[in-house]
């Protein structure tokens, strides 16, 4: 039976993997950190079967305590400070856990693999915020990295430094360039999951606005479902290496929002919009779209939900979850 470490675990991303990986056969162990995180029970009902482990990947010495317990074949590390917003707020604090949380889960995986550092396969979760000011226009692994938020520095780090342990220790490290990727399971402060939870609510007449930032912003939203399959697939090469993993297709935010009002049946979805200087950000990244030709080629990846499919899905799951709480 292989066995899979994922930091991150209380994250949208490790539920789907942990769910992909418990389905593919694996004793999958989950890091989470705190004394009595509240997220424990979350992972115990949504992914019964995971088993967790307390760590912080600012604390070298409990990622090898986690090493030694779950004995890993694979690494997944998604562990991080992950809202850009945030990052501004407390740069520093993202800066320990997204850079050298990533120095540390490597150098915790090389010291404990002792004579051969590759035995253990790893994953890097990276970014598209990587990419910022963008240098090319769709982005591929080859564009030149353009961080605009103290998040996408911090990735950067990481980034390099995963290539770094590969190039040094012939680490089986890779590294994912995910573009963002949206559920039902999304985080509220995220876009996607704040206009599909506010609009269920405008819909069911709890609340009449939406605050929104800068509705030009254009991203490039896929399904995290399909993307865990990408990480997973990513560690089964022989080889290591990097992958950008996107749809290819990019919208507005304004576009998100006509989407999302649409699929709940209002059709004045503008009367509903207000507009706050401080959703805006000190540094915007106008424009992501990327090119995961690599991704389709070398690992037969290519995703299965579309930006329609997609907002429909998360707008009918919070109109459920809403409309079940009132009962
Ligand atoms: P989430 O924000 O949903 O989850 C982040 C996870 O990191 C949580 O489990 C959180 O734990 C954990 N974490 C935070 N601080 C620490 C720490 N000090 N030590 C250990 N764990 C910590 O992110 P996603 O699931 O959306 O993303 C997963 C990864 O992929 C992240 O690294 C993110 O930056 C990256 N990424 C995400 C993309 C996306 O669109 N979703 C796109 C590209 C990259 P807790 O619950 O205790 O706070
Ligand atoms: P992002 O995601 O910064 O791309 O990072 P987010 O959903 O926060 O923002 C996307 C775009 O929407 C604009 N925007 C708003 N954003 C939020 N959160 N709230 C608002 O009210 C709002 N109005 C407009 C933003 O300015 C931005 O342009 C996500 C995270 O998951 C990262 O961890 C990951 O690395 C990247 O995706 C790829």
């Amino acid at each position: 039976m292989p066995r899979a470490l994922i930091t991150g675990i209380t994250g949208q991303d490790g539920l789907y993997l942990s769910e992909l990986l418990l389905r593919e056969g694996y004793e999958v162990y989950g890091l989470i950190r705190g004394q009595n995180n509240p997220k424990a029970d979350l992972v115990a009902r949504e992914v019964p079967g995971v088993q967790l482990l307390t760590g912080d990947l600012t604390d070298l010495s409990s990622l090898l305590r986690a090493l030694r317990v779950a004995q890993p074949d694979e690494v997944y590390n998604l562990g991080a400070v992950s809202f850009v917003a945030y990052s501004w707020e407390q740069a520093a604090l993202t800066t320990e856990v997204t850079a050298t949380g990533v120095l540390n889960i490597l150098e915790a995986i090389r010291l404990h693999s002792g004579d051969d550092p590759s035995r253990i396969r790893f994953y890097q979760a990276s970014s598209s915020e990587m990419f910022g000011k963008v240098q090319d226009v769709p982005q591929r692994e080859s564009t030149l990295l353009w961080p605009r938020s103290p998040y996408g520095v911090a990735k950067v780090y990481g980034h390099y430094m995963t290539i770094n342990y590969r190039e040094s220790y012939g680490m089986h490290a890779s590294s994912g360039i995910l573009f963002n990727h949206e559920s039902p399971r999304r985080g509220p402060e995220f876009v996607t999951r704040k206009v599909s939870m506010g609009v269920a609510a405008i819909k069911l007449g709890l609340r009449d606005k939406l605050t929104m930032g800068n509705l030009d912003a254009r991203r490039d939203w896929g399904f995290a479902g399909d993307y865990v399959e990408a990480m997973w697939r990513m560690l089964q090469q022989p080889t290591a290496s990097d992958f950008v993993v996107a749809t290819g297709e990019t919208h507005s935010v304004r576009e998100l929002l006509e989407c999302a009002f649409r699929v709940a049946g209002i059709d004045d979805w503008e009367q509903h919009i207000d507009q706050d200087k401080s959703f805006f950000r000190p540094a915007e990244v106008d424009l992501l779209i990327g090119d995961a030709s690599r991704a389709r080629t070398v690992l037969g990846w290519k995703p299965s939900v579309d930006f329609e499919g997609l907002v429909t899905m998360m707008v009918e799951a919070d109109l459920r979850r809403l409309h079940d709480a009132q009962r």
